[in-house]
């Protein structure tokens, strides 16, 4: 089977913008857990591309945040979706939040999207080709100690348990680095950690779609990404992330 074109994925994926933007429907808000919310942007998003995909490609299989995925055979091309990263950002008007979207082929992540609809910025990238800063190509910092190091943490908010553990890792993180940062998306993470804007990113218990097409604009743009031992990531389940410009990669390991 050949690939979706990756143009034709941008455009469908640009044509979110007005249903995140325009409307009130960031107001309508479902609880689902501990700071961990779904809004009717969030549907109708994932409405909206799920019905597009399956026109552009309908033997491609759809994973996505709003959706169950016990349906998913994970020896064939899958869609894998968060229609946003970043929901509290979105309910609070924070305008850093992205649509996600990642074809996987079967085996591997091939390709990924990550856009703002609010900076109108999109990444992305096609395993093998490169990866992209609205059509410039984007590569990772040369810094190779942490002390000249910028690393965003996630504080994986809903899971409440995770917190002292996590923050001592971020103490460790804060003392030996320049400085950190806390945006709340993870796919904007990864994005920036591969365009240069920030050297690492860490954070627990993120789910596939939070970090499926940010893993493949990183890697293509220098930078590595695995779980909190340094292992590859599966695709299939909840990781804890470790993400950076390759350089520093065990310095950050390190500190956990
Ligand atoms: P979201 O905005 O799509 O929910 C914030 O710390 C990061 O964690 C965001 O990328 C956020 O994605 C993600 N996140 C939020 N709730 C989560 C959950 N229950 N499990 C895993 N990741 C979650
Ligand atoms: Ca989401």
């Amino acid at each position: 089977m050949t690939h979706p074109d990756i143009q034709t994925l941008i455009r469908l994926v640009h044509e979110t913008r007005p249903l995140i933007t325009e409307t009130e429907n960031a107001k309508n808000i479902t609880v689902k857990g501990y700071a961990d919310f779904v809004t009717k942007v969030d549907t109708s998003v994932q409405d909206f591309l799920r019905k597009k995909l399956f026109d552009l490609a309908p033997q491609v299989q759809f994973m996505g945040e709003e959706e169950h995925m016990d349906h998913i055979d994970t020896t064939k091309p899958s869609w894998i979706l968060d229609p946003i990263d970043g929901t509290t950002n979105l309910i609070f008007d924070y305008h850093h939040s992205a649509v996600s979207l990642a074809y996987y082929d079967g085996s591997r992540i091939h390709m990924g999207i990550v856009y703002n609809p609010f900076s109108r910025e999109t990444f992305y990238a096609v395993r093998g080709e490169g990866a992209w800063l609205d059509g410039r190509p984007i590569h990772v910092t040369d810094h190779e100690h942490l002390d000249q190091s910028l690393i965003s943490i996630g504080t994986s908010p809903y899971d409440r348990e995770l917190a002292k553990d996590n923050f001592r890792i971020f103490l460790n993180v804060f003392e030996k680095s320049l400085d950190i940062r806390r945006s709340g998306s993870a796919a904007l993470d990864l994005s920036y950690v591969a365009c240069g804007r920030l050297d690492g990113f860490l954070e627990k218990n993120l789910k596939p779609w939070d970090f499926a097409a940010g893993s493949v604009i990183l890697e293509e743009a220098g930078g590595q990404i695995t779980d909190y031992e340094g292992k590859p990531l599966d695709f299939c389940k909840n990781q804890n992330i470790v993400s950076s410009n390759s350089s520093i990669h065990a310095s950050l390991l390190q500190c956990i």
